[in-house]
């Protein structure tokens, strides 16, 4: 079989505006590496987003700190999960939908749900990328657990498994966490996934992402970096700047269902490239990272398979952020530099964090 091994011949379009098909969402991206590329600056901002204490007796997440709401943490030594104080879903809300005008004019319905928080470590001054890959195994531990715990729920579809890093993301509190939000429906980015896993599959009587990740694996120049078990691309449609996908390499539908060993190996990719993207611009990289899995409606879903998209925000520095605008929000999103071209330069990042020797 040679599907999902051929290559592509990019040199046709070498210097050419161009687009490219996602086949994950089924939107394109414009690329355009005929625009002279602003000169790499190599520019590097201070450490000082580092210099944080490893306790701090005002984050609502330290442990033993008072919550926003009154709760008060435990003394906890590794992880820690709790019931968002200002949970976006409610936990049962009913079935009621509104509707107005003719079909679908005015839709909406109701959404029941259950948001948590994970911290990832009691240290303050920590992120994935200083802790060991013991303790980020434990972290991945935690998300398989609660993977299953809330997809248990009758109501429960999805579990979104995710984390904001970052002022620059929206993100309001640099003590390593993450959060969950399971739902009773399905959200878009994961629908439009699982549709085009679906429609693949039965077309192709195989995996999309099995066949993708052999063929950037073939091809070697969007890979980031690899182990065992996972692989790390730009992936071949990338959207943000160094943009990565992070593919299990067996065909595995949930967090779940890894092995001890998938485990690790999630928690190694995990370390790696978080590395290189603070190595990138010597800062703490701001990004949303997300896993993508089986819907947990008790459905098999066989075409599902398990990945994590990183989508960081960075483009030129520490202080350069991609805004997407103008065409960008109306039309299609754009990108100068290519993802073959992103990816060479997170392999040229060493994976010794830069502030951290040894
Ligand atoms: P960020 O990942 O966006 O920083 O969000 C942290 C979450 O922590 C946010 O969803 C919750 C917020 O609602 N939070 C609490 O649950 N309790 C608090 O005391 C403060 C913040
Ligand atoms: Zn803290």
């Amino acid at each position: 079989m040679t599907r999902g091994r051929a290559g592509v011949e990019l040199e046709k379009l070498e210097g050419k505006s161009h687009r490219r098909f996602n086949p994950l969402t089924r939107d394109w991206i414009l690329v355009s590496p005929n625009r002279m590329e602003r000169p790499w600056q190599g520019q590097t901002e201070t450490a000082g987003d580092f210099v944080l204490p490893k306790y701090d007796p005002g984050c609502y997440l330290c442990p033993g700190n008072v919550r926003a709401e009154g709760g008060r943490n435990p003394a906890y030594s590794a992880t820690f999960v709790f019931d968002n104080d200002f949970a976006a879903l409610q936990p049962d809300v009913g079935d009621v939908t509104a509707q107005g005008g003719g079909g679908n004019l005015l839709l909406a319905a109701s959404e029941s749900g259950v948001c948590r928080v994970v911290c990832f470590s009691p240290r303050h001054d920590l992120t994935l990328a200083r802790m060991t890959i013991g303790e980020i195994g434990g972290v991945v531990e935690v998300w398989a657990e609660q993977y299953r715990a809330l997809g248990e729920l009758p109501r429960i579809q999805h579990v979104q498994i995710f984390e904001n890093r970052g002022a620059m993301m929206g993100c309001s509190n640099p003590h390593p966490h993450g959060q969950i939000w399971a739902t009773e429906s399905i959200p878009n980015e994961p629908r439009k996934e699982e549709e085009s896993l679906e429609d693949y599959a039965r077309e192709h009587h195989s995996c999309m992402l099995c066949d993708y990740a052999e063929l950037e694996l073939g091809a070697g120049e969007r890979v980031v970096c690899q182990n065992e078990s996972f692989v790390a691309v730009v992936p071949f449609w990338a959207t943000w700047p160094f943009e990565t996908l992070l593919l299990a390499k067996r065909h595995v539908g949930d967090i779940e269902a890894l092995e001890a060993g998938e485990r690790a190996g999630l928690a190694d990719i995990l370390k790696r490239v978080t590395t290189r993207y603070d190595n990138l611009f010597q800062t703490s990289f701001p990004y949303s990272m997300g896993f993508h899995q089986r819907p947990t409606d008790g459905k098999e879903h066989a075409e599902w398979h398990f990945h994590a998209h990183f989508l960081p925000p960075l483009l030129r520095s520490a202080a350069v952020k991609k805004f997407m605008v103008g065409f960008e929000l109306l039309g299609s999103p754009q990108r100068d530099m290519t993802a073959e071209v992103a990816a060479e330069r997170l392999r040229g990042v060493g994976e010794e964090h830069y502030l951290v020797r040894g």
